[in-house]
């Protein structure tokens, strides 16, 4: 065998089913060999005492997104793509969005430019479909579906993004005639609406009434609406970002049923609550995010949904403003109701090494769900699977070192993202990433960004298993 570029030696490696001790060979860009006393190489790393894991993929960010007037988000392709490298990422997958009567294609040239050559790590697009018309339907959505982009997401709130339920079956059922896999954000447009209004009048503006504004029958009811829909299509559905448990109940008697239902949650929904809205003057904004993390009970479903499996996927939802900027989340108008703070926290560092800490060592989740949840399962999901997502012969290098003894109290000032704050500020963590490896390129090392970064690749997609397979594919 001629020589390796790249030989990550001794460590334990984890993949969805099997943990095993072995070194792992590396020639470009791919892994070409697994096993003991693997030859020479130009470069060694010592994994001893180390876990050797898929990179994460995190099939749920947002960044460059328009945001609305004045509103900035706090990452870019080059900030965010270095934030998830730093937390043992190799892929993530952000949303390309479809402003009202704008083309997809048009919205993907724009996002492109974004993207090309600022990417630390790959990146693969979702779209976000705000106006479903007939050219969208009938002509520019089959096309890119063939081009690679094998998912999309849609809206059941939000002015300027919300479908109605008409035109959530239009989309529905081109996603069943192309093979490609819905996510939805279900919470219920008009509810919120109602209860904004009413809260406003009675005065109630401050951050934390974000939440009381959309309470768990909120998400409960438009996640069944949507379970129903998809079921009247016969499509498969992935309902992304649950909350709590009344939810997450909607999608395991869904999948008890033998329906195509899918299910991810998030940190936020793992380790916060409600009450961590109400600080002091404008300190709850930090913590708006949609749907608003709940209570100790959701928190134990939602764990409940990651052990047993209901949700196939743990996500970061990272969608970063700046807390001290009034770009951000102290944009003026936020100040008179919690109905104008920008919706979204930072998280796409902290995703792992929450999962890890709170679920492997605390016990709850075995080391290979760990992989799953965190990069496995959204590699299956979205089509990258097996080029990403595992640690196999002839699967992309990349790799996750991790320290998992290493504890560490997550701060801010000591993250690698564009936010100037982080929810989790002060957690305790044990078990971190220290080495980030994408195809073969080390990125992070020693705390540090390598040099010669930037090599991330946006990658076309396979479609999804998990979808259904048009006639034609
Ligand atoms: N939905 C998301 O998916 N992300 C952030 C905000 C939101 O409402
Ligand atoms: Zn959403
Ligand atoms: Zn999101």
């Amino acid at each position: 065998m001629s020589k390796l570029d790249l030989v990550i030696r001794g460590g334990t490696v984890a993949t969805a089913s099997d943990t095993f001790s072995c070194d792992v060979g590396i020639r470009d860009g791919r892994i070409v060999a697994l096993g003991d006393g693997l030859g020479s190489a130009e470069r060694v790393i010592d994994a001893k005492g180390r876990l050797v894991l898929p990179g994460g993929i995190d099939s749920h960010v947002h960044v460059s997104q328009p945001s609305g007037p004045g509103i900035v988000m706090a990452d870019d392709f080059e900030s965010g793509t270095r934030s998830a490298a730093f937390g043992g990422n190799t892929t993530v997958m952000p949303f390309c969005v479809q402003e009202k009567g704008q083309s997809l294609r048009v919205a993907l040239k724009d996002y492109h430019a974004k993207a090309e050559g600022n990417c630390h790590i790959d990146v693969s697009f979702h779209l976000v479909i705000s106006d479903p018309t007939a050219s969208v339907l009938g002509q520019e959505l089959p096309a890119l579906v063939d081009d690679g982009y094998t998912s999309f997401k849609v809206f059941m709130t939000y002015q300027d993004l919300a479908l109605t339920d008409m035109q959530l079956l239009e989309v529905f059922s081109t996603a069943r005639t192309t093979g490609a896999l819905v996510m939805v954000h279900a919470e219920n447009y008009d509810a919120i609406r109602f209860l904004t209004e009413q809260l406003e009048r009675a005065g109630k503006t401050a951050p934390k009434f974000h939440a009381t504004s959309r309470p768990i029958p909120v998400e409960r009811e438009a996640t069944h609406r949507a379970i129903s829909l998809a079921e009247l299509i016969d499509v498969p559905v992935m309902i992304v970002h649950v909350s709590n448990g009344e939810a997450m109940e909607q999608i395991r008697w869904a999948q008890s049923r033998g329906l195509k239902v899918y299910g991810e949650t998030c940190p936020q929904y793992l380790v916060l609550t409600e009450r961590d809205l109400d600080g002091l003057n404008m300190e709850g904004a930090k913590y708006v995010c949609s749907p608003p993390p709940r209570d100790e009970a959701s928190q134990k479903a939602c764990w409940n949904g990651l052990e047993t499996g209901v949700f196939q996927v743990f996500s970061s939802d990272h969608c970063p403003f700046r807390y001290d900027d009034p770009a951000g989340k102290l944009v003026p108008k936020g100040r008179t109701s919690f109905r104008w703070v920008p919706n979204g926290i930072p998280g796409v560092e902290t995703r792992l090494p929450i999962l890890f800490s709170e679920g492997v060592v605390q016990g709850r989740i075995s080391l290979n769900q760990f992989v799953a949840l965190s990069s496995t399962n959204h590699a299956r999901m979205y089509g990258l699977h097996p080029r990403k997502g595992t640690i196999a012969v002839g699967s992309d290098a990349d790799i996750a070192i991790w320290d998992p003894t290493r504890t560490a109290r997550i701060e801010a000032r000591n993250l690698h993202q564009g936010a100037d704050y982080t929810p989790y500020e002060g957690r305790e963590i044990t078990g971190w990433p220290v080495t980030t490896i994408v195809r073969g390129h080390i990125v992070v090392e020693n705390g540090k960004l390598a040099t010669g970064a930037r090599k991330g690749e946006h990658l076309r997609r396979d479609r999804s298993p998990y979808a259904i397979r048009p006639a034609t594919a």
